[in-house]
């Protein structure tokens, strides 16, 4: 199975947590993309969906899905999203798409988080891959070197020849070097760094189920 085949099947496990007749949280992602298209075949079945990105909002309103603001509702009973890394707690390293911020406040008013990856995405300790965080441009150079001074080493995401902005208009730096030993300290600390938005360290809206797809198919880690 490739990696493409093994997004597709966690995609569409993931609708058995979809509760019928309410509103789905969803992320962003090329894992996500395949749960929306799932998603798309029971789109009578749901009355909707609040997401994590404009490329998610876009993807889901093409399929002719139904998508509210946070502010139009309330909780919600799942949410659906991808990592980057996930490890044997649920916490995982996420913000590769760029969309952590709004992925973690939809994650925050949600019940329970299914993270669908492929098995590539589990790992022992947290930070292996580079630590996204969302940084209002003007501290940028001050949190880099905040990081370096934990022995990491940071740069600003680049799209197209210069700085990628977020959907909120904010700046992404990515830290290699890091081990994530605490990841609910690490997540608290940086959280509090001036100037930082989002660390794509989810710790408090860890995830409590995890589809993880394996050529042997889909395995159900809970947390
Ligand atoms: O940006 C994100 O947090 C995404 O969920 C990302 O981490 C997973 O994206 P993928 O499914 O394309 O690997």
């Amino acid at each position: 199975l490739t990696q493409d085949e093994l997004k597709t099947l966690v995609g569409q496990a993931a609708l058995q947590y979809v509760v019928r007749g309410e509103i789905v949280g969803v992320g962003t992602g090329s894992t996500v993309n395949k749960f929306i298209d799932a998603l798309a075949t029971i789109k009578d079945q749901i009355k909707g969906a609040v997401s994590s990105s404009v490329a998610s909002t876009e993807r889901l309103q093409a399929l002719g899905i139904p998508v509210f603001d946070c502010n139009e509702v309330t909780q919600l009973a799942v949410y659906i999203d991808g990592a980057d890394e996930i490890d044997g707690k649920g916490y995982m390293v996420k913000g590769g798409g760029a969309a952590l911020t709004r992925e973690k406040i939809v994650a925050a008013q949600s019940t329970q988080f299914v993270c669908i990856a492929d098995e590539s995405k589990l790992v022992q300790t947290l930070g292996k891959f580079p630590l996204p965080v969302e940084v209002i441009p003007m501290a940028s150079q001050r949190v880099m070197r905040q990081f370096q001074a934990l022995g990491g080493s940071a740069s600003i995401r680049q799209k197209d020849g210069k700085p990628l902005v977020t959907d909120n208009g904010q700046c992404i730096v990515d830290v290699t070097g890091l081990q994530i030993a605490d990841p609910l300290a690490f997540e608290a600390t940086v959280s509090q760094w001036p100037g930082v938005v989002t660390v794509g360290v989810f710790a408090v809206q860890r995830a409590h189920v995890c589809l993880l797809g394996t050529p042997a198919g889909v395995k159900t880690l809970t947390f």
